[in-house]
């Protein structure tokens, strides 16, 4: 008697491993390229070390996250380190976005912080930066970077998103991040111009 295939569980697709934790940005990496590449996160490997970002530079921090998980894994490992840069505040929150409320991670904090050290500037021009590195065997073999530039509102607007898109419009546009949805940013954001070249340098790697 035949029986019916069972489904396997096992992608085709070459893995990227993505050095990160966070859910936000890994469903928006995954969005991206989610059909090129078997894409992971830290969370499915639990022996993964909590990685110190000791850095002063997103690249410093990036190339700390994608070695630090590359050499306890084969194949390609891609860390993302990004944030938000705000003139009027001589660059800050940048490599310190996601603890600028006091708290690490806590992204309602970071926006009351930000819109109280904004409440008195009309100068609100503003960018989103983002750094990727890839590693294999624990070393880092190339970097990346994206922007975005825009203008911060004066109170949050929209949920889609996470972190600061709530407070954030890109250029060309009237409505925040967190208004406009995942497929706009997604086509325009930081994470997706650093990412377009991360693609393209694996694809020449001959990772297809
Ligand atoms: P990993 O280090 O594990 O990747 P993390 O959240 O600590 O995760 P970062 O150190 O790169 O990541 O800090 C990113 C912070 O920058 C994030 O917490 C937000 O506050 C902000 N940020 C980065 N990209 C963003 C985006 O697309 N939209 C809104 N805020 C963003």
């Amino acid at each position: 008697m035949l029986y019916p295939c069972k489904s396997i569980a096992m992608s085709t697709l070459p893995r990227l491993i993505l050095a990160t934790r966070n859910a936000h940005k890994t469903a928006e990496i995954r969005a991206m390229i989610g059909d090129r590449f078997e894409v992971l996160n830290a969370t499915a490997f639990p022996d993964f070390p909590e990685i110190e970002e000791t850095g002063t530079t997103f690249l410093e921090n990036a190339q700390l996250k994608a070695e630090g998980i590359s050499c306890h894994i084969d194949g390609w490992v891609l860390s993302d380190d990004s944030g938000l840069e705000v003139d009027a505040l001589d660059g800050a929150p940048g490599v310190w976005s996601s603890s600028y409320g006091g708290e690490e991670g806590n992204h309602a904090k970071n926006n009351a912080r930000l819109l109280l050290e904004m409440a008195q500037e009309t100068e609100r021009a503003a960018r989103f930066r983002c750094t990727m590195v890839l590693a294999r065997g624990g070393k880092a073999q190339a970097h990346f970077s994206g922007t975005v530039e825009g203008r911060l509102v004066e109170k949050l607007n929209g949920t889609n998103g996470f972190g600061y898109d709530p407070l954030f419009i890109p250029n060309g546009f009237d409505l925040t991040f967190g208004e406009l949805g995942d497929e706009i940013k997604n086509s325009l954001s930081h994470r997706s111009r650093a990412l377009g070249q991360v693609v393209a340098y694996l694809n020449k790697q001959g990772l297809k």
